[in-house]
């Protein structure tokens, strides 16, 4: 494993790769926890991650039995100083009660400290946000155990920077890359900002007199405005200021920074949830009319991401190229709970279909049982077709819905846009549905609007993977 990094400003060195401990005395007994704990050391990793918790899920546990695993084998190492253990309070799970309160975490540490055979926890954790007691009572409380020198270093997990924007009433918009981190039906998100965004986030980010910026970037594809003023929160301090000068640059978790900003006298500002709704209602309507646009020359994307919408599972894993496909899907496609998976920086065409190859694998290993779903141009998937024999050698199920526009749609774009002929960007594609059905995939081409709803049902109920080839409209974006 790589030398140690410090862990931001905690003063912490750890391994790169953190051990996760939930499976202690859970799915891994003690001894193949130990064999996986020696295994770990062996390879130079000094981070160990667990919670007073873990596993008190399962039936005759009682929480607790993970952090006692840890402690019994910390107790047989000489070098038991080296290790780096992270644990954590606050959520319910088998004797221990959810919450923050000084009580709870006192009572937390005790027992941590015991089951570890500890003097001190080198990190400690919020597990997560306890809406029903002040902050201030949980940072002071966690303040004391450092200073008592119980703690090293506090941590915060699953605290939800949503809440800021309920506190305020003020509109939440994502960048591309967060698409879906908060799901469109709430009454106050906007959606996707910049060129793969939604006009309901151009005009309140047009609107805004300031804005919150929690851990996103001003990069050229986020649409940020750099000339409003900006709170930019970020842990990373060099993401702060990075792209673009910002008003107030805050280093900070983001979850706990927007609570704290949340709780501030006097934050609570107009609710714009009836601008946000007027917005959406602007826009749907829009969306309803594109819907109808027809030249002849293929389906409109409009059509395409509104039938997706409908059928997409709440909970699905989405993997999306690059391409003129992927700007249609940021901005017709209306995310529930599902995690869009992306091209850093939209940068590689190709990513959809392998992306979604690595996500089914992901969740096959998790047991969510979550569907997987690829969307990509007929370009992207052009780059890795041979990968369709590999979702069908090992029974994937994903549904990749494709736009085959006959073309690199964007770039043919990009050279309209600087003034220049339209030059080699046709394709010379294969009828992609048969390719499927010829792979041993399930395989079926679209070529009418009214066929979607059909065509998309019928692929999500097969197992293995599924293709629906939508021959689209290159203009109709
Ligand atoms: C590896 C790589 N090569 C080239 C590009 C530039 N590029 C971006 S989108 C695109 C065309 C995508 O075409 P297609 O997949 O058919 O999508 P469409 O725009 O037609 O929807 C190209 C060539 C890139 N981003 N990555
Ligand atoms: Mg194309």
């Amino acid at each position: 494993m790589q030398r140690l990094r410090a862990l931001g400003a905690s003063g912490l060195q750890v391994s790169p790769l953190c051990l996760g401990g939930n499976v202690f005395g859970w799915s891994a007994d003690e001894d193949a926890s130990f064999a996986v704990l020696d295994a770990f050391a062996d390879a130079g990793g000094n981070f160990i991650d667990t919670a007073n918790i873990y596993s008190g899920w399962i039936p005759g546990n009682q929480g607790g039995e993970s952090e006692a695993i840890i402690g019994r084998w910390l107790a047989g190492r000489p070098d038991r100083d080296r290790f780096v253990v992270a644990t954590k309070v606050g959520m319910a799970g088998g004797r221990f009660p959810k919450g923050l309160t000084r009580d709870h975490i006192r009572a937390g540490i005790d027992g941590s400290l015991e089951r570890l055979g500890l003097d001190r926890v080198p990190l400690y954790f919020a597990h997560e946000d306890d809406p029903a007691t002040p902050l201030a009572e949980t940072m002071a409380a966690f303040d004391e155990l450092v200073r008592e020198g119980l703690v090293g270093a506090v941590g915060a997990s699953n605290y939800d920077a949503v809440r800021l924007a309920e506190a305020l009433g003020a509109p939440v918009l994502t960048t591309f890359k967060g698409k879906g981190l908060i799901p469109d039906a709430h009454p106050l998100a906007g959606g996707v900002l910049g060129r793969s965004g939604t006009p309901v986030a151009s005009w309140l980010m047009n609107e805004a007199d300031l804005l919150v910026v929690l851990g996103a970037s001003f990069a050229d594809h986020t649409g940020i405005s750099p000339y409003k003023p900006a709170i930019q929160v970020d842990r990373n301090p060099l993401a702060l200021g990075r792209f673009q000068a910002v008003t107030v640059p805050v280093l900070g978790d983001i979850g706990v920074t927007a609570r704290l900003l949340a709780e501030a006298p006097g934050a609570a500002g107009d609710d714009q949830r009836a601008d946000v709704a007027d917005r959406w209602a602007i826009w749907r309507a829009e969306k309803a009319r594109r819907l109808a646009d027809d030249r002849g020359r293929g389906v409109s994307s409009a059509a395409i991401f509104a039938a997706l919408t409908r059928h997409a599972p709440e909970d699905a894993v989405i993997a999306v190229d690059v391409g003129n496909n992927t700007y249609s899907f940021g901005r017709y496609f209306e995310c529930g709970r599902q995690t869009i998976l992306m091209s850093g920086y939209l940068g590689s065409i190709g990513f959809g279909f392998p992306a979604a190859m690595g996500a089914w694998a992901a969740v096959q290993a998790d047991g969510s049982g979550r569907r997987v779903l690829a969307v990509t141009g007929d370009g992207g998937f052009g780059q890795y077709l041979a990968e369709l024999t590999t979702a069908v050698r090992h029974d994937m199920d994903i549904t990749h819905v494709l736009l085959n526009n006959s073309q690199l749609g964007k770039i043919s774009k990009e050279q309209r846009a600087g003034r220049w002929d339209v030059w080699q960007t046709t394709l010379h594609n294969p009828p992609f549905a048969e390719y499927a059905q010829l792979c041993g995939a399930w395989g079926r081409r679209v070529t009418d609007a009214r066929d979607l709803d059909d065509a998309i049902a019928a692929a999500l109920d097969q197992r293995g993977p599924s293709l629906v080839e939508v021959i689209s409209d290159p203009d109709l974006v």
